[in-house]
C-alpha cells in the first residue's frame, strides 16, 4: 500500500491545498456526532467540484486506498467516519444551489447544500422541501441521498428517495453518471438515483441531486396529546392519519424522555403532571387547520390532556420536547442507537417489551424510546453501555427480526449494524447487493467497511 506521503502528494495534485492533514482539523471529521465511533485518517480531502471528486476517487483507486464520503457528519451508525483508516472525502464544499424551477417545482442542489438552506430557498420561491428532521442545520443533500434520510414528514411526503428525480454521482471507477433533467416520466432503463439513494456511499459518491418540491403550507397547528399507553397513542395516530389529509407529522415520546429533555434544556413540561405517553401531531394546510384537528381529536379515545399551538414560537417549543431527545440522551455518554421499524400492529408490544429485553442483558443500562409513530419507526436509544459492547444491540435487533421489522428504518446500516443485515435481508438479497457493489465499485474504494457484512458473514 502507498505511504501516507505518496497518498497526500497524489491527492494534492487533484485538489491542491484542500487536502487537510492538520491533526486537530482532521479530528473533527473522524469522530461521529455521538462520540461512539472514533476513527483516524491520513487526510481529509475537500473537493469543490464534481470533476475534483472524480479525480479524488480515481486517485484513490489507483493508489489502492479506500475512502469514506462525508457530508455534515450527522450520521448515527458510524457510516461516515473512517473506522479503518480510510481517507475522508468531505463533500461540504459542493455548495451550488441552482435557482428553484418554479414551473416544475424542482431544484438541483449540490451535495454540500445544508437541509435548512434548501428549506429556505424553496420557501422563498413559494415551494417547500418535503423532508425534515432535527439536524437540519448540519445535514447535507449528499448525506441525505446517500442514507435515504427519512425524518418527521415521511407519512405525508415520503422519504428522500421519493423526492429524488435525478442524480449526479461518481462511481468507484471514477466515472461520472449524471441525469439531472428532472423529467417526471422517464422510463429509460435502470433507475440509478433510486439505487444509489440509501447505498451509504458504497456504490457512488453523490455530487448533486435533482429534487422534487411540495406546495408550501402557510397555516400550521401543532398539538401534544397525552395517553395512558403506547397502544392508545398509536390508535390515535391512526385516527389522525385517516381523518386529516393535512397531517404532516405524528411523533411519539414517553414520560422518561420528556423528563430528561426538560432537565437538560430547562424547559417546563407541557402539562402540570407527567403522563406515560405523548403524541405530537402537526397539521399544515393552505387554510387554518386548527378546527379540523380539534374535530379529529374529539373522536380519539383515552386522551388525558392536550395542548395546542398555532403561533410559531409555541409550535417550536412543542416540537422541542420531541426533537431535543437526541441531544439530551447524548449528555449521558455515547448512546447505542437502534433505529428500527415494526409493522404498526406490533409496535406497541415491541415498545412495551424492549426495556425488559435490555434490562435482562445489561441491568445498569437505560432505554429511551421515541420516534415516528406514523411510520412504525421507533428510535431505541440505550445509555450506560460501553461503546463496543453490542450484546444489547444484538438482543434488540433479534427481537425486531422476530417481529418482522427492519433493523434500520432511516439511519442506515453503517458500521454499527452490518453484522445483523441478515436479520432483515435474505442471503440472495445480500448476494445481489454484493454483485451491484462489484459492478459499480470493482476495486472496493467507496466506503468498503459499511453496510455489507464482511465476506463470509
Ligand atoms: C430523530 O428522529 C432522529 O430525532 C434521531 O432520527 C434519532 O437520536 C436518534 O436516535
Ligand atoms: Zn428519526
Amino acid at each position: 500500500m502507498a505511504s501516507n506521503r505518496v497518498i497526500v502528494d497524489r491527492l494534492r495534485e487533484v485538489v491542491g491545498p484542500q487536502v487537510i492533514v492538520d491533526r486537530d482539523v482532521v479530528a473533527s471529521y473522524t469522530t461521529d456526532w455521538t462520540r461512539r465511533f472514533e476513527g483516524r485518517s491520513v487526510a481529509v480531502v475537500r473537493p469543490a467540484s464534481t470533476e475534483e471528486v472524480a479525480g479524488v476517487v480515481a486517485a484513490c483507486r489507483e493508489l489502492g486506498v479506500a475512502l469514506v464520503p462525508q457530508g455534515g457528519n450527522t450520521g448515527l451508525v458510524g457510516g461516515g467516519v473512517p473506522l479503518h483508516d480510510e481517507v475522508v472525502l468531505s463533500l461540504r464544499r459542493l455548495q451550488t444551489l441552482e435557482p428553484i424551477d418554479t414551473l416544475a417545482g424542482q431544484v438541483t442542489a449540490g451535495a454540500g447544500v445544508v437541509l435548512s438552506a434548501l428549506h429556505q430557498a424553496a420557501r422563498a420561491a413559494g415551494w417547500a422541501y418535503g423532508v425534515d428532521f432535527a439536524s437540519r442545520d448540519s445535514a447535507t443533500v449528499g448525506g441525505m441521498v446517500a442514507t435515504n434520510a427519512g425524518g418527521t414528514h415521511v407519512l405525508r411526503y415520503g422519504d428522500t428517495r421519493a423526492q429524488l428525480l435525478g442524480l449526479e454521482a461518481v462511481l468507484g471507477t471514477g466515472s461520472v453518471v449524471s441525469h439531472l433533467g428532472g423529467l417526471v416520466k422517464d422510463n429509460t432503463g435502470y433507475h440509478l438515483p433510486g439505487l444509489v439513494c440509501g447505498s451509504e456511499g458504497t456504490l457512488a459518491v453523490v455530487t448533486a441531486a435533482r429534487l422534487h418540491l411540495v406546495p408550501a403550507m402557510p397555516c400550521r397547528t401543532v398539538a401534544v396529546l397525552a395517553f395512558p399507553t403506547v397502544s392508545h397513542a398509536l390508535d390515535a395516530s391512526a385516527v389522525f392519519r385517516r381523518s386529516l389529509p393535512a397531517l404532516e407529522a405524528s411523533e411519539l415520546f414517553l414520560s422518561s424522555g420528556l423528563e430528561l429533555v426538560c432537565s437538560v434544556t430547562g424547559m417546563r413540561a407541557p402539562f402540570s403532571g407527567l403522563h406515560p405517553v405523548y403524541l405530537l401531531v402537526e397539521v399544515a394546510d393552505h387554510a387554518d387547520p386548527t378546527e379540523a384537528l380539534a374535530e379529529a381529536t374529539s373522536s380519539v379515545d383515552h386522551v388525558i390532556e392536550v395542548v395546542v399551538a398555532t403561533d410559531p414560537s409555541r409550535r417550536a417549543e412543542l416540537w422541542r420536547y420531541r426533537e431535543a431527545h437526541t441531544e439530551a440522551i447524548n449528555t449521558l455518554g455515547p448512546p447505542h442507537k437502534l433505529d428500527v421499524a415494526l409493522p404498526l400492529g406490533s409496535l406497541a408490544e415491541f415498545i412495551d417489551r424492549v426495556p425488559e429485553t435490555v434490562q435482562a442483558i445489561a441491568p445498569a443500562a437505560r432505554t429511551w424510546l421515541f420516534g415516528h409513530a406514523g411510520d412504525g419507526n421507533v428510535h431505541v436509544n440505550v445509555s450506560g453501555l460501553p461503546p463496543d459492547d453490542d450484546r444489547v444491540d444484538e438482543g434488540v435487533l433479534r427481537m425486531v427480526g422476530d417481529f418482522g421489522g427492519s433493523i434500520s428504518a432511516e439511519h442506515g446500516i453503517g458500521a454499527a449494524k452490518r453484522r445483523w443485515l441478515y436479520l432483515s435481508r435474505t442471503t440472495d438479497e445480500i448476494s445481489a447487493f454484493r454483485a451491484l457493489k462489484r459492478a459499480l465499485d470493482p476495486d472496493g474504494v467507496l466506503n468498503p467497511n459499511v453496510l455489507l457484512p464482511t465476506d463470509g458473514a
